[in-house]
């Protein structure tokens, strides 16, 4: 079998632990190879590159640190069949889906290569003659990265795209449900010929390697996309440090009484369903008006049966496998707590198949305080919620911890606006899904979903840097702010 090592001051390296662990295509349950079990001792190498190449990263122009970004581009869009059969072969999810998990991230380098040339500060008048006053983007400096695996390829793209135009320098842990793809992406970074120790990665678990990435001084900023324990861990023992977090949702689909229903329910399907229902932004609580209660779960429950599961190769598939045993357990034992909170319309259980699946599951009449109706499950579990008008949508709505994505299906402007204005969420889409976000809009959320920060668009140069503001006085002479003679 493969083995697989770290990339560590751009040399392929073996953990000094001597010790590996498998990743598993969740299809068919076989090893797709052995990767490093890595080891404090080779965080704090990949650290030690990390430092000595950053200065003279920050110091090159971002324009030029943008022609690499532009050539990982384009390796990415040469490789983008292979990359997604890869890692639809690692992680599960369909083919189509991981063509578009690969096109994210060619879309993110492409979007931060643009910024090489922009990377904008402002200019703003002083309050004293002769006064110049300015702010600059500058790099953080080391940082680590620390990715899912769900978008294997896009999200450590999000992160890694801008972090290296903004000139830092990267340590990179990727899951270990998705280290083969991790290692595609740094293979082609590698290709594209960036300096070495610009970026590392080091593959292992979240004791080892995660928790010495978090806590060790000498990494400036964290980027991290997951669970919200693990978050909340972060934000209690990183120390003081720039940190950004995604730690999911539970993200309703609004469906008025004027919706029209079709176009709901493929909505619905897509962002319930879609990644096998293993998104941050996937859709797991429908909020519906009551007139229209019963057509819409009529139609819901007739598409979802057409839901052929499957290996995510096969052309016939539209729903893969979750991700691993716990994936499946843990769908498992929701479904079983749904019996008793709501009543099961389809799926339920586990598919009768090799590979860890599960069968697309429907719950309605459930309540808004049901624990399927507040926690995440990261699987294809659907809570439908009766609402008897838009106000008590929205309540419902906001009922929850979470608040990353939304979406409402109206065909009146002013229910629309009143959503708009008055969900508490990140993302609110209108007459569209819970999912499918662009590279150059922010991405994250409010409340338990993260602590401020937003990734993707511009906002994703503002994660990766921090302000430095310049005073020029070309008076000539002592001049006080304030007034102060
Ligand atoms: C995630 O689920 O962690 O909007 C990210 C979407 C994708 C990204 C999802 N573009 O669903």
């Amino acid at each position: 079998m493969k083995e697989y090592q770290n990339y560590i001051h751009g040399k392929w390296t073996n953990s000094k632990s001597r010790k590996t662990f498998d990743s598993l295509n969740p299809a068919t349950e076989k090893s797709l190879g052995a990767f490093q079990l890595s080891t404090k001792e080779d965080v704090h190498e990949a650290i030690r590159a990390a430092e000595k190449a950053q200065p003279k990263w920050s110091g090159t122009p971002a324009p030029k640190r943008a022609e690499y970004l532009f050539e990982i581009s384009r390796l990415l869009k040469k490789n983008k069949e292979k990359l997604a059969e890869s890692m639809t072969e690692e992680m599960g999810k369909v083919l189509k889906e991981t063509r578009g998990d690969v096109q994210e991230a060619i879309d993110v380098f492409e979007y931060m290569a643009g910024e090489g040339r922009r990377l904008f500060g402002h200019t703003t008048p002083s309050e004293l003659r002769h006064k110049l006053a300015f702010t600059q983007r500058r790099p953080i400096g080391v940082v680590g990265v620390i990715t899912p695996w769900n978008f294997p390829l896009a999200i450590p793209s999000w992160k890694i795209a801008p972090a290296l135009v903004c000139g830092n320098a990267i340590v990179f842990k990727p899951s270990s449900d998705t280290p083969r793809t991790a290692t595609q992406l740094v293979q082609i970074i590698e290709e594209a010929g960036i300096p070495e120790g610009v970026i590392n990665m080091v593959t292992g678990g979240a004791q080892e390697v995660g928790k010495e990435i978090i806590t060790h001084e000498k990494i400036r900023g964290i980027s991290f996309t997951g669970s919200r324990d693990t978050g909340k861990w972060i934000t209690q023992n990183a120390g003081i440090k720039k940190i950004g977090l995604e730690l999911g949702g539970k993200n309703a689909i609004i469906v008025m009484e004027d919706a029209d229903l079709d176009n709901a329910v493929e909505g619905i399907i897509w962002g319930a369903f879609g990644t096998t229902g293993q998104r941050c932004t996937a859709c797991s609580r429908i909020i519906v008006h009551k007139n229209i209660a019963k057509a819409l779960e009529e139609k819901l429950v007739h598409a979802t049966k057409q839901l052929r599961l499957g290996n995510g190769l096969e052309k016939r598939t539209d729903v893969g496998p979750l991700i691993n045993k716990a994936a499946q357990e843990k769908t498992f034992m929701y479904a079983q707590i749904g019996r008793r909170e709501g009543r099961l319309v389809c799926g339920g259980k586990k598919a009768e198949m090799e590979g860890y699946f599960f069968e697309p599951t429907i719950f309605k009449n459930v309540k808004p305080n049901a624990r399927i109706a507040q926690e995440e499950i990261f699987g294809p579990v659907l809570s439908m919620i009766t609402v008897k008008d838009l106000n008590e949508a929205i309540r419902v709505c906001n009922g929850i911890e979470y608040g990353l994505s939304s979406s409402i299906y109206t065909q009146n402007i002013q229910r629309a606006m009143l959503a708009i204005e008055q969900i508490e969420a990140g993302i609110t889409y209108v007459n569209s899904s819970t999912i499918g976000a662009e590279v150059h809009l922010p991405f994250g959320g409010i409340k338990q979903t993260g602590n401020g920060t937003r990734e993707a668009g511009i906002e994703g140069i503002h994660e990766f840097t921090e302000t430095k503001t310049v005073y020029i006085d070309y008076s000539g002479r002592l001049q006080k702010a304030q007034g102060i003679d």
